[in-house]
């Protein structure tokens, strides 16, 4: 029998991805329910040659599904994930509502899998960039036990929603035309510009997003007291995000034998030829579920750390393929 699947944030950048992944997987599918906001409501998609219509969200709704995708926002996965579950559905959830709460599992399903054993209902999707930077550096965790992570983020308007990467698009027509760069989305000029990441500072000076990528790296490796510092930035890029890593490891590891580790590592595509210049970019990335790994090298300002750079495409590894992935593991038993 096929399984009944509803995703919530369906019209926005995530629930697109998830739809199309669905649509052009393997998993036998009885029913397909797509919900978001009254805006939306009435409109169609089409899905493996059937029509449906996206439905207002409410918890009613929500009743006699098997999997409910959620990407609309924590407040909506708080509000309705709940009912989700209530009414028969595992939910995997794409936004922060639950991805530190110790009951529930937050997965990489090439890190840990084994997580998806145990659940109260609810499974937990990482944030695109720690979900990105779990699936390169987990390999070599495992080789050398990583100690520090030290990264700084290049993110994609994409990572912000639909709307912020319709801005870049506007922006960069308004700038060609001459006209004024018109502000909504996003608090700074998007095109031709890079800045910090637009969630509240705390005080300590790290961001939001800063504070999700090391709280959610160490939930996921299972290791409580691992070192990051994160510094996340926005660029002009529309689709895929990009880092820069410098990893401190218990053991040196060298940047040949991290290359040869990562060629063989699930989820991962080494992109790495020093000769012709040519490593991760994130247009290499976009539309790919691999993450692209390269500029390898051996820090020399310590005996024991290794450099490198990483490209994901965060609406796929990011988040709809990571779901994908969970959903099609769960089902498989
Ligand atoms: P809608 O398109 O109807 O506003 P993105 O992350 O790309 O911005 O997408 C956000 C998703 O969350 C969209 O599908 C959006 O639907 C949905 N959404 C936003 N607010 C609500 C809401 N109050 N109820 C249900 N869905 C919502
Ligand atoms: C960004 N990584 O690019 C964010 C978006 O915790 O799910 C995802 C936020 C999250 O802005």
């Amino acid at each position: 029998m096929g399984l009944r699947i509803g995703i919530v944030g369906a019209t926005g950048a995530v629930g697109q991805e998830a739809l199309q992944l669905l649509e052009l997987g393997a998993l036998s599918i009885a029913e397909i329910r797509l919900f978001a906001s009254v805006r939306s409501a009435g409109r169609v998609r089409s899905f493996r040659r059937e029509t449906v219509r996206i439905e207002e969200i409410s918890a009613e709704r929500l009743a006699g599904l098997d999997y409910v995708f959620f990407s609309a926002g924590a407040s909506i996965s708080r509000q309705y994930a709940p009912a989700a579950v209530k009414g028969g559905a595992i939910v995997i959830d794409n936004s922060s509502a639950f991805r530190m709460a110790r009951e529930i599992p937050l997965v990489v399903p090439e890190v840990n899998a084994k997580e998806l054993g145990r659940h109260p209902g609810i499974i937990a999707n990482p944030n695109c960039t720690a979900a990105i930077l779990a699936t390169a550096v987990w390999p070599l965790h495992q080789a050398a036990i990583v100690e520090r992570i030290v990264v700084a983020t290049y993110q994609a308007a994409s990572g912000a929603g639909a709307k912020a990467l319709a801005e870049l698009d506007a922006q960069v027509r308004q700038y060609a035309a001459g006209e004024e760069i018109r502000r909504k989305v996003f608090p700074e000029q998007i095109a031709f510009n890079v800045f910090s990441h637009n969630t509240p500072v705390d005080d300590s000076g790290f961001n939001e997003e800063e504070n999700k990528v090391a709280q959610e790296i160490r939930k996921i490796f299972g290791e409580p007291t691992l070192g990051v510092c994160a510094t996340c930035i926005r660029v002009p890029v529309f689709r895929a995000h990009s880092e820069a890593v410098v990893l401190e490891t218990r053991r040196k590891l060298s940047a040949e034998e991290a290359r040869e580790i990562l060629s063989h590592a699930p989820g991962v595509a080494v992109v790495d030829d020093r000769k012709a210049n040519r490593f991760p970019t994130p247009l290499e990335a976009a539309g790919k579920r691999e993450v692209l790994v390269g500029r390898l090298r051996e820090d020399p300002s310590h005996p024991r750390a290794l450099a490198l750079f990483v490209s994901g495409d965060q609406l796929l590894k990011g988040a709809a393929w990571n779901a994908v992935q969970i959903l099609e593991l769960l089902a498989a038993g």
